[in-house]
């Protein structure tokens, strides 16, 4: 399988979970280049249903090295609360790594998360509230606490009091929050700090002494790419870099050592959050593909926003993340309708555009152009080989990977593991 990135292609949650877990058997070392515990990850092991946010779903394989890279941010409660539960089910955690240099979620960055969020008002981003956004500001800041730092309290204490000060001044002063107390942060963290220890590596070396060994590393991207604080929908973004690029600035790799680019695309688009969505439908559909499709958030719970699939960002994300090819999930979603609509362009203030447009006062104005495609109307759910599809199936699928210009390598039709059509 060589190394390989997967990247989610639209707004997050194309259901990169399941193809990682997929590809996570041939792999032998399964890196998380960025994001934190926004991400969630649903996987379906028999009746088993496990929800991870931070620890990648390869851990379910015994002998798989499970990373979690340097361009993460690192929760660490519940980090520990999913080692906890992987335990509980017993599964073995010995394979699990932590980058010394990931930065650590501290309480404050929730507070101020959730702060910045409502004084933000009707301009609000619909953050997950779980202190992305302020993390990743105080590691540009260079404020930050890193994974290193919880190893040792004296060298902790030395790294927080001073921002923690400020970060309470502005608690208090700005968003009128109680003060946290230092020496119980200290401690709370520290205690952390001891039980992750044995799950600290230096991430760089570990990924290094991987490839030379010839080993296959399967590099793993959370949200996806119009999220991508540089790529996206700014400033509807998370704080990170989910394109496949952000694998090398994340994980200590140059782009030589990647061998292949996997995108991943519902075939049909979700989002969650605030900001702009061309095809975002109303009504009846949205709920009946929010019903059928289980559009819920991992993370937050939240209901996602639904859509037609939507061409024009594909292409984007495409050539963003230089995707070989495509996984398509969720197939089976559309099983039911007599018509499905494909974005193949926009129109712009009566101009026909077929590209995304960078600025995002325009993309907030940008109207769907349709193609409109017959639906198939019976279940796909037991097909296991393209032949089985239904003809209007394949053509559906057919009419994607031209609009996209890549080939559709996956396409998934289920939560289940053997609900899966690998094409050879
Ligand atoms: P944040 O919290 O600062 O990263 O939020 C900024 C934007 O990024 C979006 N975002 C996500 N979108 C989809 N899925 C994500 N993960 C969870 C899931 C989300 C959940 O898997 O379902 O449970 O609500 C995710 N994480 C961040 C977020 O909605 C903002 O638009
Ligand atoms: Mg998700």
């Amino acid at each position: 399988m060589a190394n390989v990135v997967v990247i989610g292609a639209q707004w997050g949650d194309e259901g990169k979970g399941k193809i990682t877990d997929l590809l996570s058997r041939s792999a032998d070392v399964v890196v998380r280049y960025q994001g934190g515990v926004n991400a969630g990850h649903t996987i379906v092991v028999e009746d088993r249903v496990l929800k991870l946010h931070l620890i990648p779903s390869g851990i379910l394989y015994p002998d798989t090295i499970c990373l979690i890279g340097s361009g993460t941010v690192v929760d660490p409660k519940v980090m520990l609360g999913e080692i906890d539960t992987l335990l509980e089910l017993e599964i073995d955690v010995s394979g699990l790594k932590l980058a010394s240099t990931a930065h650590v979620t501290m309480p404050y960055h929730r507070l101020l998360d959730l702060a910045m969020e409502q004084r933000r008002g009707d301009r609000r981003i619909g953050t997950t509230g779980r202190g992305i956004g302020p993390t990743y500001a105080d590691k540009s800041q260079r404020n930050g606490i890193r994974v290193i730092d919880l190893l040792d309290p004296d060298c902790l204490r030395d790294r927080l009091l001073g921002p923690l000060a400020e970060k309470n001044d502005l608690l208090e002063k700005v968003y009128g929050i109680p003060a946290l107390d230092a020496e119980a942060v200290i401690e709370e963290y520290a205690a952390y700090g001891r039980r992750l220890a044995p799950h600290v590596v230096d991430c760089t070396r570990t990924i290094h002494e991987a490839a030379r060994a010839r080993k296959n590393i399967l590099f793993e991207g959370a949200q996806g790419t119009l999220l991508d604080l540089d790529h996206g929908t700014y400033p509807y973004v998370t704080s990170s870099n989910p394109v496949s690029g952000g694998a090398c600035i994340g994980a200590g790799v140059g782009p030589t050592l990647i061998d292949r680019v996997i995108g991943v695309a519902k075939a049909y688009t979700t989002r969650v959050g605030e900001g702009p969505f061309p095809t975002e439908l109303e009504g009846s559909l949205n709920d009946h593909l929010c019903d059928r499709g289980g559009e819920f958030g991992t993370t937050t719970g939240r209901r996602r926003r639904c859509g037609w699939f939507d061409g024009v960002i594909g292409r984007y994300a495409v050539q963003v993340n230089g995707l070989d090819c495509l996984a398509i999930t969720k197939l089976d979603v559309l099983d039911e309708l007599d018509e499905i609509q494909v974005c193949v362009a926009y129109e712009l203030d009566g101009r026909r555009i077929d590209y995304f447009p960078s600025s995002s006062d325009e993309f907030a104005r940008c109207r769907p152009v349709f193609k409109s495609l017959p639906g198939w109307q019976c279940s796909t759910a037991d097909c296991r080989a393209l032949e089985d599809l239904p003809p209007t199936a394949m053509a559906y699928l057919r009419f994607l990977a031209e609009l996209m210009e890549v080939p559709i390598a996956i396409v998934s039709l289920g939560a289940q593991r053997d609900q899966t059509i690998v094409v050879e």
